[in-house]
C-alpha cells in the first residue's frame, strides 16, 4: 500500500496535470480571460491569439510594468514575442510551470499601450502580490 501510494505521488505530476487556456483578444477586446491562473507544477499555460496581434510577456509586479521588456523577466519567465491573428488563424503559445512563485505578465504590443489598458495576466498570485494590484500598477505605469 505505502509501495502504491509512493508510486501514485512519483506520477501525479504527469497523470494529474491539468492544461490551462488563457484567451487574448477574446471579442476583440484588450484582455487574457481568464486574467489569472492557479496551476501546479508540471500543469501547462496554453495561450491562444483569437483577434489583432498580442504577446504574453512576464514583468515586473510594480513599477515599470508597461511595456513588459522582450525576453521577459524573472526566474522562470517567459515570453511568446508577438502572435498575429490578423490572417485570421488563432495561434498558441504553451508555457509548463515549472515553479509555485507568482507571475506576472502582460502584453508587449504598441509600446505598452495594451499592458496599460489592462491586458494583463497573473500566474499564482498570492495575497501579497494579487492580481487587482499588478493590474493597477500596469494601467498607471
Ligand atoms: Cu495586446
Amino acid at each position: 500500500m505505502l509501495f502504491k501510494v509512493l508510486l501514485l505521488a512519483a506520477l501525479s505530476p504527469a497523470i494529474f496535470a491539468v492544461d490551462h487556456q488563457i484567451i487574448l483578444g477574446q471579442n476583440n477586446s484588450l484582455a487574457f480571460t481568464p486574467d489569472q491562473v492557479v496551476a501546479d507544477i508540471g500543469d501547462t499555460l496554453t495561450f491562444i491569439v483569437v483577434s489583432r496581434n498580442h504577446s504574453t510577456t512576464t514583468t515586473v509586479f510594480s513599477g515599470a510594468v508597461c511595456p513588459p521588456p522582450a525576453g521577459g523577466v524573472g526566474e522562470n519567465g517567459w515570453d511568446s514575442g508577438f502572435l498575429s491573428s490578423l490572417d485570421g488563424s488563432t495561434p498558441q503559445f504553451v508555457y509548463t510551470v515549472v515553479d509555485t512563485a507568482p507571475h506576472f505578465a502582460a502584453c508587449a504590443q504598441a509600446a505598452g499601450a495594451h499592458c496599460r489598458a489592462g491586458m494583463t495576466f497573473a500566474l499564482n498570485p498570492t495575497a501579497y502580490m494579487t492580481y487587482d494590484e499588478f493590474n493597477a500598477n500596469a494601467m498607471a505605469s
